[in-house]
């Protein structure tokens, strides 16, 4: 009898997994390789953790999951940690896919990073790091990065790698003040930054306060707020 009766657990078991689900815009390449960029939905965190990505499937051969995007200031960004952890923004435009979605899909694959940017005079350029992870929220979503091929943008983003994640209610820089107050953003800060694309939108060109701007100092320098910027991951093939 008890034979029998494993004989019919063991499918109902396995059914209640949908292998299908895409985990990341890599998923969603392998189901069709000639989907085009766009807004699909993902599944980080398994059945129900449906949420909402641009995937970008053109640049360096596509596949990338885009989890921080600035194109036309629509969106404020200075916002508390309960936000940077579960996400806000809108997938068609400017978002932030949230942290604990990003320290997931960083645990379930290894991935790497790439960040493209544009100025208001059509300029662009990016940066790439081969490795890219966020630790778990228990150890504050500590940046881990590694590796990085130069693409014009220049490094402004190594030296914050091991930094714990700050917003404006939640100081875990290593400044002796609040960075995220300070630089009316929410990102990885050490003692502030030289990169702060979560920074205010301000059309570029604007020394009037001190590097408050979607700033990436190593291209563009102190003072100035880019037109466009995106984060996103893909696995390491
Ligand atoms: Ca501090």
């Amino acid at each position: 009898m008890k034979l029998f009766l494993g004989f019919f657990l063991i499918p109902v078991v396995t059914s209640c997994s949908d292998l299908s689900l895409p985990l990341d815009c890599s998923d969603i390449y392998n189901q069709d390789t000639s989907r085009p960029s766009g807004v699909y939905t993902i599944y980080p965190i398994g059945t129900t953790s449906a949420v909402q990505v641009y995937c970008d499937m053109e640049s360096l051969e596509g596949k990338w999951t885009v989890f921080q995007r600035r194109m036309d200031g629509s969106v404020n960004f200075y916002r508390p940690w309960n936000q940077y952890k579960l996400g806000f923004g809108n997938a068609a435009g400017e978002y932030w896919l949230g942290l604990e979605n990003v320290f997931h899909l960083t645990q379930r694959k290894k991935s790497e990073l790439l960040i493209d940017m544009e100025d208001f005079e059509g300029n662009k350029s990016y940066v790439r790091y081969t490795s890219f992870c966020v630790g778990p929220e228990s150890d504050g979503y500590r940046l881990h990065l590694t590796g990085i091929t130069n693409g014009g943008a220049g490094d402004s983003l190594s030296h914050i790698s091991g930094q714990k994640f700050s917003t404006f209610d939640k100081d875990q820089d290593t400044w002796e003040k609040n960075c995220a107050q300070t630089f009316i953003a929410g990102f990885w800060f050490s003692d502030c930054h030289s990169a702060n694309p979560n920074g205010v939108y301000r059309w570029g060109a604007d020394n009037s306060l001190y590097a408050i701007g979607v700033e990436w100092t190593s291209w563009k320098g102190r003072g100035y707020s880019l037109k466009a910027i995106s984060m996103k991951i893909r696995p390491v093939q």
